[in-house]
């Protein structure tokens, strides 16, 4: 029997994978066959990524494309496309995150994030779609947050775009549907990456950072993610295995979401 779970002859292409959720996400798919695309804004960062792949046994194409910025899209799907293939599976990872209390926050700063966390899913589906379509299909993965359910002090533009995400994944979904196109996400719990990195930080004299302290007791699992956490549902959206689910938020957060918090001693 044909495992349902096998990415073998598919082109993956994974938004910002240079390192964190991506890369381990990529990582993923690869193991599973697929062949990896990634991007990065900078070819330094690119270079990195490329690097850490090798180390890993696994031959990644990186492209050096900002997200945000259609026409550059527009021309690395020709790329991509001409030279490695028609992207089966799309991850939009790519994110970025302010924390600015929202009455300190400029405008220009909230449309930032809007742009590279909302806008950009929807320039690279777009982008991707309709060769899809061609082809019979297609998956589409997008990476939502916590915060695409719950808010919480200084980020409200991250929370906004989260949430926006979360409601473009069910449109697609319901857009693309009938083509044999899944679109869901992943809204990963708080996982240990270098966006995350100043929220873990030692304190001084060598305790937790108290927001550390509070993820961990609100969290059942009582710790932080590894990016390693997503790879199985990410493979899992990513394959027939999913064939008929469409327009879900698959929720890896160590059971943050089901959970009211510690009873008081
Ligand atoms: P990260 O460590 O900061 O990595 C984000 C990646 O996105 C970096 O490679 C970054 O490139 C790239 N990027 C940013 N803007 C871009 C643009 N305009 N064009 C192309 N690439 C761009 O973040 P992460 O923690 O792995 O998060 C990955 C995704 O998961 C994000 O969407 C994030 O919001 C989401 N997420 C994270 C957590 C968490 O706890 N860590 C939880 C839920 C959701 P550079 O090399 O330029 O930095
Ligand atoms: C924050 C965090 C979060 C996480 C993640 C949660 O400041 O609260 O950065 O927003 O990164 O998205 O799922």
């Amino acid at each position: 029997m044909k495992n349902p779970f096998s990415l073998e002859g598919k082109v993956a292409l994974v938004t910002g994978a240079s390192y964190g959720i991506g890369f381990a996400i990529a990582k993923a798919f690869a193991n599973a066959g697929a062949t990896i695309v990634f991007n990065d804004i900078k070819q330094e960062f690119v270079d990195k990524g490329l690097t850490a792949y090798e180390a890993e046994g696994i031959k990644a194409r990186g492209y050096v494309c900002d997200v945000t910025d259609e026409n550059a899209v527009n021309e690395y799907i020709a790329k991509v496309e001409k030279e490695v293939g028609v992207v089966d599976i799309l991850v939009n990872n790519a994110g970025i995150i302010k924390r600015i209390p929202m009455c300190e926050m400029s405008a220009a700063e909230f449309r930032q994030v809007i742009d590279v966390d909302l806008n950009a899913p929807f320039i690279m589906s777009k982008a991707v779609i309709p060769s899809m379509i061609k082809k019979g299909g297609g998956k589409i993965i997008n990476i939502c947050s916590m915060m695409s359910e719950l808010g919480r002090e200084t980020v409200s533009a991250y929370a906004a775009a989260k949430g926006g995400l979360k409601m473009l994944t069910k449109n697609i979904a319901s857009e693309y549907g009938e083509y044999n196109i899944q679109c869901n996400g992943i809204g990963p719990g708080y996982i240990a990456t270098p966006q995350t990195a100043p929220l873990r930080e030692r304190q001084a004299d060598g305790s937790r950072h108290p927001f550390d302290s509070f993820i961990i007791a609100k969290t059942p699992a009582a710790r932080w993610g590894d990016p390693e956490d997503l790879a199985g549902p990410a493979v899992f959206l990513a394959s027939e295995a999913s064939n008929f689910v469409n327009g879900h938020i698959l929720y890896v957060d160590g059971g943050i979401l089901a959970y009211i918090g510690k009873q008081p001693q």
